[in-house]
């Protein structure tokens, strides 16, 4: 028996409001793992795994998947997935204490809100802390990551609360692994002009001067400030990205060195792929008790 109506645990624990599911939003499995999968009638479709809120699948209408999920990602319910969009918080990649991206990524989220319409759905998944992320990370919280599709766009909203009785600061990033047909036949632009830090290159901060960005080696890096707009083509399609209230950008493929060394990605995975984050990095966002923030990450397939 559920606390309340419509409440049931799904397999491996994960928490599930089923009154919330629409014709349009319904429980699936992936890997034997519980995802929401959400659909417009004009055949946008995205997955998104209640372990990590990760979003995994996202075809926009009338188009292919543009996600990359690595087809050696671990679905074991600990490991965080290679692929799609973690969600790194409240921490991003090693700038500080805790473990690699945070915990959120290795967390079960629960599905708490739904909304559908004929043009779009959207779903919104909340973690808060508990004994576990208490013993890392001492501060009571509330994150909130709301998936809305609809056409050729993509909407990812994270929204974070202070929900104790001391300040907190956290970095954090939506971690997109896009799915492109070869990488090094790609080109972003939109960079020119941002200052840089290269972690291929002891973390040296540099300015972006070049017309577009192209990708034949490593590359890892955080740009401080957010471009107005950023155009990832490739020779059949386009993607356009747009960033709110996160102020920093990751551009980050591992090449096949790196690449090598992820068992979780197949040896020539690289070329598959290209994460463009929306991230706040540099400066630590602080949120005092009662405060929140949100920023948001926009997909518009072209
Ligand atoms: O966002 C870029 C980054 O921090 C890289 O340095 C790279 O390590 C990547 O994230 C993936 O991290 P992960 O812990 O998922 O292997």
């Amino acid at each position: 028996m559920g606390k309340s109506p419509g409440y049931h645990p799904a397999p491996g624990n994960f928490l599930v409001f089923t009154d919330i599911m629409t014709d349009q939003i319904e429980m699936a499995e992936l890997h034997g793992q519980p995802v929401l999968k959400l659909q417009t009638p004009d055949g946008a479709v995205a997955l998104i795994s209640l372990f990590g809120a990760q979003l995994l699948s996202w075809t926009p209408a009338g188009g292919e998947d543009r996600l990359y999920l690595s087809p050696q990602a671990v679905f074991d319910g600990q490991t965080a997935i290679r692929g799609g969009v973690p969600v790194c918080f409240p921490q991003f990649a090693s700038e500080g204490p805790l473990p690699k991206h945070g915990f959120a990524r290795n967390q079960p989220w629960e599905a708490v809100n739904t909304r559908a319409g004929k043009d779009y759905a959207v779903a919104t998944l909340r973690l808060t802390d508990t004994p576990a992320s208490q013993a890392l990370w001492p501060h009571p919280f509330a994150a909130e990551l709301s998936i809305g599709i609809g056409g050729g766009r993509l909407d990812m909203e994270l929204e974070v609360a202070n929900t104790g009785p001391s300040s907190f600061a956290f970095t954090a990033a939506l971690h997109t692994y896009l799915k492109v047909r070869e990488v090094e036949a790609l080109r972003i632009e939109g960079l020119r002009g941002l200052d840089y830090r290269d972690a291929t290159r002891s973390d040296a901060v540099h300015k972006d001067t070049g017309v577009s960005l192209e990708i034949d080696d490593e590359v890892d890096r955080v740009y401080y400030g957010a471009p107005k707009g950023l155009l990832v083509r490739e020779d059949h399609r386009a993607l356009g990205i747009h960033q709110e209230n996160f102020p920093d950008l990751v551009v980050w493929n591992p090449w096949e060195q790196k690449c090598a060394q992820l068992p979780d990605m197949p040896t020539d995975g690289f070329r598959r792929m290209l994460c463009i984050e929306a991230a706040a990095v540099r400066q630590p966002i602080e949120l005092a008790p009662g405060a929140d923030w949100w920023g948001r990450q926009t997909l518009v397939a072209l």
